[in-house]
């Protein structure tokens, strides 16, 4: 049988008021137990009552009773709205387990939910995503998931696919050859567009994950250029040490902002030079050039009122090797308004900043966000895909409709052209946990929060 399961569904610590939720057959009973029977619990209504623990009350709550199916987990659910302390939520816990619930494993409600068919795999992970997104853009794409529109965009090409395969197997079936064959330039047709959407959707992941996890930015340069002073010009207060001394920032120093709903992870490293003073210095230069590695964008940071040395223009070389969009941040215009760099020419793009009087700063910003908001990337109905393990899906799907596409066109054997297309048709399932073998989805329900 099913056990009944346990968790608070609200943070640790102190609040007003927390949610325990409670999920599985035995979740009436429990609450009749908890209650004394004084009550009677109509679904889907809230009811004011006092919860025991041997002869004492515990608390007095607003309980929530779900009947099965019509609930989150789409089992009998029961949601205690308690005061928030946090003997009360421990409390109460132990009193259920003592009647027979279990504690709930990490992302188990949500796990249920899916096996009772409430939401399939990409929903899932939409609402793991929405619970997670730390700002706008994150919460935008989370939602397209979670509301299906994900879900219904791989909809239309698998339902696409089911008939071409139908109308394929009927010709495999038919060995006295009765049928007519099938119609090459719809069958090709097909095909194509269902190959041009998926490219669209896996197109959208670059950009998808951008928003997702944010924009990884490493500030780089030689040192005393300006780089800690623009990381704090870009954050808006003095989040690193600026001083005159060259060399003064040693290690990384990372700081999230939050750009027109954006997430922006900016990281600033320490200066890169011929000679390092000692070997904290060395390590901090080696950790300067693994940021260039971890980043979406590197911003070049280049001091204006002096010429660029060798040791930059190698830096430079290097930053341009590892094929990183690089803005060219050209520092200190309030000290050398006429200032040039012979790096000018050779960036894609270049800001001219103040970091001691702002100038230049909304620019930088701006020209950062455009690295997130690139216009078209969205897929149908405006939906982005931003998982690593839901692109590789939708490219399988694609290379396999593309050798079904070879396939046919080559007037190769029906049975391999059909394999193809069940191929593609698995990997789409696959997304959408249809298919999903159970240790996969273990470990994906297991990425969730506890309580969802
Ligand atoms: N005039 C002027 N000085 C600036 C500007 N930006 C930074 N400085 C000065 O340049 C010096 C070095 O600034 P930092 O931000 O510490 O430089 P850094 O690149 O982080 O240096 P390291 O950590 O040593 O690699 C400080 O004295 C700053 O006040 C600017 O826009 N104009
Ligand atoms: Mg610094």
């Amino acid at each position: 049988m099913q056990t009944t399961i346990c968790a608070p569904a609200t943070g640790p610590g102190q609040s007003a008021v927390s949610l325990i939720r409670l999920s599985g057959p035995q979740a009436l009973a429990i609450l009749h137990k908890l209650t004394k029977g004084q009550k009677t619990f109509p679904a889907r209504e809230q009811v004011f009552c006092r919860l025991y623990d041997g002869e004492q009350i515990l608390d007095e709550a607003l309980v929530t009773y779900f009947a099965a199916p019509r609930s989150f987990t789409g089992e009998e659910v029961v949601e205690f709205a308690l005061h928030g302390s946090a003997y009360i939520r421990g409390r109460l816990l132990e009193l259920l387990c003592a009647s027979g619930a279990e504690p709930a494993k990490r992302g188990e409600f949500s796990y249920r939910a899916f096996l009772n068919g409430k939401m399939d795999l990409l929903q899932a992970q939409g609402l793991c995503d929405l619970i997670a997104a730390g700002n706008k853009a994150a919460h935008d794409l989370a939602v397209s998931s979670l509301d299906g529109r994900l879900s219904g965009c791989l909809m239309q090409t698998k339902t696409a696919l089911t008939n071409l395969l139908a109308q394929i197997e009927a010709r495999l079936d038919d060995v006295d050859e009765e049928m007519p064959p099938l119609d090459a330039l719809q069958t090709e047709q097909i095909l194509q567009t269902q190959i041009n959407q998926l490219a669209q959707l896996a197109d959208t992941f670059s950009v998808g994950r951008l928003l997702k996890e944010g924009l990884k930015v490493a500030i780089v340069g030689a040192p005393n250029c300006g780089k800690s002073s623009l990381l704090n010009a870009l954050v808006g207060f003095d989040r690193a040490i600026v001083s005159e001394q060259s060399g003064t920032t040693r290690d990384t120093v990372e700081e999230t902002l939050d750009l027109d709903g954006q997430k922006i992870i900016l990281t600033d490293t320490a200066g890169i030079r011929d000679h390092a003073l000692d070997p904290a210095e060395q390590e901090g230069m080696k950790r300067s050039l693994k940021a260039i590695e971890k980043a979406d964008v590197v911003l070049f940071v280049a001091d204006l009122t002096r010429d660029l040395t060798l040791q930059e223009e190698t830096l430079w070389a290097d930053v341009q090797k590892a094929d990183k969009p690089t803005v060219l941040v050209l520092n200190k215009t309030d000290e050398a308004p006429q200032g040039h760099c012979k790096l000018e020419g050779k960036a894609q793009y270049t800001i001219y900043v103040s970091c001691k009087n702002g100038d230049g700063i909304g620019k930088l910003k701006q020209e950062l966000l455009n690295f997130v908001n690139v216009p078209g990337v969205k897929a149908t109905d405006g939906v982005m895909i931003s998982n690593l393990r839901q692109y590789q899906a939708v490219l399988d799907a694609q290379t396999e409709l593309e050798s079904a596409l070879v396939q046919f066109k080559r007037a190769g054997g029906l049975e391999l052209y059909a394999e193809h297309i069940r191929a593609a048709l698995r990997a789409l399932k696959d997304l959408t946990g249809e298919v999903t073998p159970d240790d996969v989805l273990d470990v994906i329900f297991s990425t969730f929060c506890l309580g969802k």
